[in-house]
């Protein structure tokens, strides 16, 4: 009989994999969504909120403003999936405005995380078939094969998620949707637009320095998951424009030459060396439809707001 491996587990060892990979190479790296922990997760909830980070208050700010007409685009009794369960207010807002939905797919990788959005959810609209499925949709995976073929599939996708991924990445992820969703499927993506560096690098390095603990909780993590020895008054958090990427990237500076031990291991830095913790790419209205192109999509609809920092795309194959 084949021995059941905890999730748990075998999450902890694909982290151990990415550390010992990451921190072993010549430009150190960390894949972003490790930053997601518990603690992380709490800490990215209170990001949202900064008055700093315009990003989640601007795209809720579009859903409410233009909802009658995103749900137009969407037309009626559609099965929506939601690709990463959020924590709600923005999936209720596209309900709510929608032509009587037929089912809601959230899928997500935290299995705990989507069962709660999904009850939370399932509370609000009791008449709505909720269909939750845990997997990683950054990686192949099936939709249930009896969801109702008769009605448009929407995809959604908020919270300019899709910046977290490479180009590769984010166009792989994009075809992969166009198949779940269908010949006649549509997907409404929320993209964070290029602006100012004065206003978008605070947003990357607030103030109240909820970013800096944010960032810096995946080396306590290392700590805490792998045996780490990370001195936490040794590193600093930056956030840094990278203009060939276009994207706004997280690092951990180490403050000082030094060796930490690492799961058994021993990883030098010098003083100045960088972990990059994340990249948060930016587009411009033309760039994200020359990716959707790419990926088989035509951005037919743009919903944004009076500054244009933020942008809601209605996507049609
Ligand atoms: C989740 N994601 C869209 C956030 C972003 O803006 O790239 C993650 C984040 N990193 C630092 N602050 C917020």
């Amino acid at each position: 009989m084949l021995e059941r491996v905890p999730v748990r587990e075998t999450q902890r060892e694909a982290f151990r994999a990415d550390v010992r990979a990451g921190l072993g190479s010549p430009k150190k790296s960390l894949p972003s969504r490790w930053l997601y922990d518990d603690r992380g997760s709490e800490l990215f909830e209170e990001i949202t909120r900064l008055p700093e980070y315009y990003p989640t208050r601007t795209e809720t700010l579009i859903l409410e403003r233009h909802a009658a007409e995103m749900a137009a685009f969407c037309g009626p009794r559609a099965t929506v999936v939601e690709y990463g369960a959020g924590a709600g207010v923005k999936t209720a807002l596209l309900l709510a405005a929608l032509d009587n939905p037929a089912v809601y797919v959230p899928i997500d990788i935290a299995g705990d995380f989507l069962e709660l959005a999904a009850a939370r959810l399932q509370q609000r609209f009791p008449w709505l078939e909720i269909r939750p499925v845990t997997g990683d949709f950054t990686a192949d995976l099936d939709l249930p094969d009896d969801l109702p073929r008769l009605n448009a599939r929407v995809g959604f996708f908020p919270g300019s998620t899709i910046g977290n991924l490479s180009e590769a990445e984010a166009r792989g992820f994009l075809e992969r949707m166009r198949g779940h969703l269908g010949p006649g499927g549509r997907a409404i993506v929320g993209v964070d637009l290029r602006k100012d560096l004065a206003r978008l690098l605070p947003a990357y390095d607030d103030g109240a320095g909820v970013t800096a603990a944010f960032n810096l909780n995946v080396l306590e993590r290392i700590n805490r998951e792998l045996e780490g020895g990370f001195d936490l008054s040794r590193f600093a958090h930056e956030a840094r424009w990278n203009e060939r990427e276009g994207a706004v990237e997280m690092h951990a500076v180490s403050l000082a030459d030094q060796t930490v031990a690492v799961g058994g291991e021993r990883v030098a830095f010098a003083r100045g060396e960088t972990i990059h913790t994340e990249s948060s790419r930016k587009y411009s209205a033309d760039g994200f439809a020359a990716l959707a192109a790419a990926a088989g999509w035509r951005v037919t609809r743009i919903w944004t707001d009076d500054e244009r920092l933020f942008a809601v795309t209605g996507l049609e194959p």
